[in-house]
C-alpha cells in the first residue's frame, strides 16, 4: 500500500496543481495585480492536505474525481486566504509563508487583504457555477464551506486565539484548535462525502474522523514549530514562540504532545473501520499527515 498511496498522492497533487492553475486569469488589465497576488499565494508550495482529504474521501465513497476537483480547489482557496490574512501585521505578523515572503511583504498590506478577500469570495463562485455538480450538491457544499470556515468555525477559532492570553488552559486551547484547524479538515471530509452523495450516517463518522485528525494535525504542527527550522520556512524563532503563545507543545511538552496525537490517530483509524468501504487510502493519508516531519 505505501507505494500505491505514494503514487495516488503524487498524481492527485499534480491534478490539484493543474486545476488551480486554470482558475485565476493571467491578463493585462487595470486590476491584474489582484490576480498576480492571488496566484503568488495560491500556487506552489502548499502541502494541499485539505484538497487531498476531500478527493480521497470522495474516491473512498465511490464518487467521481471530476465532481470533487472544483470543491477541492475551492477549499484550498479558503485555506490560502486564511493564511494570507493570518500573516498580516494586525494578526500574526509573519514575514514568510510557504518558503517565500508573505504576501503583504511581497506586495502591500492592502493588496494582501484584497487578494485574501478575492480568494474567499471566488471559492464560493467556483462551486456555484460548477457544471459537474447538482444544485443540491452545490447548496450542501456551500453550506459546509461557509459554516466550517465561518464564525462558529475557523474565523471563530481565530478570534478566540486573538484574544487568548499566555496563561490559557488546555481546554481553551482545544476549543481554539477544534475551530481554527480541525473544522477545515472536517470540511474536507464532509465535502468529499457530499461529492460522492454519501449517507448521513457515513458522513457523521467522517466528521468525527476529521475532528480527531484535525486536532492531531495541529498538535504535530505545534511540535514541529518548536523544532529548529530553516530560515526560508519562516524565521529561526516562529511567530508563536516570538509572541509567547501557549501551544500544545508548551503546555504538554513534546513527548506528551506526540503521544496525544498518536492516541487521536488511533481513535480516528478505529472510526474508519466502521465504514463499509475500503478505507485504506484515508487511513494512509491520515498516518502520513500525523507522521510528517515538516
Ligand atoms: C485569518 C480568518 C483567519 C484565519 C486564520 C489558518 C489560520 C486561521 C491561521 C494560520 C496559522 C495556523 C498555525 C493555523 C492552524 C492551521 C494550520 C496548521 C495551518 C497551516 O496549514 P498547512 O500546514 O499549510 O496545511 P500549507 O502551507 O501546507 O497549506
Amino acid at each position: 500500500m505505501p507505494k500505491l498511496i505514494d503514487r495516488y498522492i503524487k498524481e492527485t497533487l499534480e491534478k490539484i496543481e493543474q486545476k488551480l492553475q486554470t482558475f485565476i486569469p493571467e491578463m493585462e488589465s487595470s486590476q491584474a495585480i489582484l490576480y498576480q497576488a492571488a496566484r503568488y499565494s495560491l500556487l506552489g508550495a502548499g502541502k494541499r492536505i485539505r484538497p487531498l482529504f476531500l478527493l480521497a474521501t470522495s474516491e473512498t465513497l465511490g464518487g467521481s474525481e471530476e465532481k470533487a476537483l472544483v470543491p477541492a480547489c475551492a477549499l484550498e482557496m479558503i485555506h490560502t486566504y486564511s493564511l494570507i490574512h493570518d500573516d498580516l501585521p494586525c494578526m500574526d505578523n509573519d514575514d514568510f509563508r510557504r518558503g517565500k515572503p508573505s504576501l503583504h511583504k511581497q506586495y502591500t498590506e492592502g493588496i494582501a487583504t484584497l487578494a485574501g478577500d478575492y480568494l474567499l469570495t471566488f471559492a464560493f463562485e467556483l462551486i456555484a457555477k460548477a457544471e459537474e455538480l447538482t444544485d443540491k450538491q452545490k447548496v450542501q457544499l456551500i453550506k459546509i464551506l461557509a459554516s466550517r470556515s465561518g464564525g462558529e468555525g475557523m474565523i471563530g477559532g481565530q478570534i478566540l486565539d486573538l484574544q487568548a492570553d499566555s496563561a490559557i488552559s488546555l481546554e481553551s486551547l482545544k476549543e481554539i484548535h477544534a475551530k481554527k484547524t480541525a473544522d477545515m479538515i472536517i470540511a474536507a471530509l464532509e465535502m468529499g462525502a457530499v461529492c460522492a452523495e454519501s449517507s448521513y450516517s457515513h458522513r457523521q463518522l467522517l466528521t468525527d474522523f476529521g475532528s480527531a485528525i484535525g486536532i492531531a494535525f495541529q498538535i504535530i504542527d505545534d511540535v514541529l514549530d518548536i523544532a529548529p527550522s530553516d530560515v526560508t520556512q519562516g524565521s529561526f524563532i516562529s511567530s508563536d514562540q516570538f509572541n509567547g503563545k501557549t501551544t500544545y507543545a508548551t503546555l504538554l511538552g513534546t513527548d506528551q504532545s506526540i503521544q496525544t496525537a498518536e492516541k487521536l490517530l488511533t481513535e480516528a483509524l478505529e472510526l474508519l473501520q466502521k465504514l463499509p468501504f475500503d478505507t485504506e487510502l484515508l487511513a494512509e493519508l491520515a498516518k502520513m499527515v500525523i507522521h510528517r516531519t515538516k
